[in-house]
């Protein structure tokens, strides 16, 4: 299931599948918002995408489950942007949402990974991930994919709105240029780390994943990762949301996963990391290479070469994914077919 970690993104083909998207552009700029419509880990794409379209392009984003923006009478109205994620095209939730909205004038949008697929063909326009076929049911190359995408449409947008200068334009994409190779290095170095920590902890019972800005949900997918590929209990929060509940879960036997990389937030979670640690819970970090204070902290830390915040999201899952990898393959389970869950729902 890991198979687009061992290739390379093609930064050139994904910014050539941008053409669609940019027939648009006047009309997405001039939106007053776009709602972002999704399910599962594509739904934590848009999550993503969401911080990223406000924070580089000022334009309002909602993210709707699919599920839910189906079936609840949402307020559409003609002009407004739905964006679509999905790796299959074919997720029933989202098909209909989109035929709902489009019916209304809105303009459809489709990030999808199946060329042709039934969500791609009723799209005016958009992008496809070209992952390649996922092998395994749970979404994890077109999940770094979607991410990828994401983060192009928002700077191009951006770049085309002028809410970021030429300077600001040329850093993000070379951020993007330079994320390959640091998949590259993380696969390098840290592989037998995260398989020690996966057989250190694969008898939890319970798990929760805390991160803040870009990285909440990262926190969310690798929670739904770890659940999806071995059956053990997760939960993923926005880290300040720790002490509205969650933390009362925190004791000496719970394994506690930060996304922790270096960025605005750094030393509001170092503090949250602290207060956990006071509670006796085992905290696992993903955290930016050489950040001393973190290593300090956490009971386990796996290391993620330095990045913009905004690319990190990328580079932060990886770890998460292999994570759950490992810890499916320590609980001798199935990690490409997993119990219960199917590729693509379509009913
Ligand atoms: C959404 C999704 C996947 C998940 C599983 C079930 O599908 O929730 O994220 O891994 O396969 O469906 P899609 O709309 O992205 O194809």
């Amino acid at each position: 299931i890991f198979d687009s970690m061992r290739g390379r993104l093609d930064l050139d083909k994904l910014t050539i599948t941008l053409s669609g998207i940019e027939q648009y552009a006047e009309q997405i700029c001039k939106a007053n918002r776009i709602v972002i419509v999704s399910c599962g880990t594509s739904w934590h794409a848009g999550l993503v995408a969401e911080y990223l379209i406000e924070e580089l392009c000022r334009i309002n984003v909602e993210v709707e489950y699919a599920s839910e923006f189906r079936y609840r009478n949402p307020i559409v109205n003609e002009g407004d942007v739905i964006l679509a994620i999905s790796q299959s095209g074919e997720t029933a939730d989202t098909l209909v949402a989109l035929e709902n909205a489009k019916s209304k004038g809105a303009i459809i949008l489709g990030v999808v990974n199946v060329v042709g697929s039934s969500i791609a063909r009723l799209s005016h326009a958009g992008a496809y991930t070209h992952a390649g076929p996922e092998i395994g049911v749970a979404s994890t190359k077109a999940f770094t994919a979607q991410l990828t995408v994401l983060e192009l449409i928002a700077i191009k947008i951006a770049h085309i709105k002028k809410t970021i200068d030429e300077q600001q334009y040329a850093h993000l994409l070379k951020e993007l240029s330079a994320v390959p190779d640091k998949v590259q290095t993380i696969l390098d170095t840290q592989l037998p780390k995260i398989r020690e920590i996966a057989r250190k902890y694969k008898d939890a019972r319970d798990f929760l994943y805390l991160g803040r800005g870009y990285n909440f949900p990262i926190a969310l997918e690798g929670a739904l990762k770890l659940k999806e590929i071995t059956y053990i209990h997760a939960e993923g929060y926005p880290a300040a949301e720790m002490k509205h509940g969650p933390i009362a879960l925190v004791d000496e036997n719970l394994p506690v996963v930060f996304v922790a990389t270096k960025d605005r937030y750094h030393e509001k979670i170092v503090s949250n990391i602290q207060e956990v640690k006071a509670r006796k819970g085992r905290i696992i970090a993903v955290i930016t290479e050489g950040d001393e204070v973190s290593k300090g902290l956490a009971e386990d830390y796996i290391e993620i070469p330095d990045a913009d915040e905004i690319v990190a999201p990328i580079l932060s899952v990886i770890p998460l994914q292999l994570l759950s990898y490992y810890m499916g393959v320590e609980r001798n389970q199935d990690v490409d077919k997993p119990r219960n869950l199917a590729k693509s729902v379509t009913v």
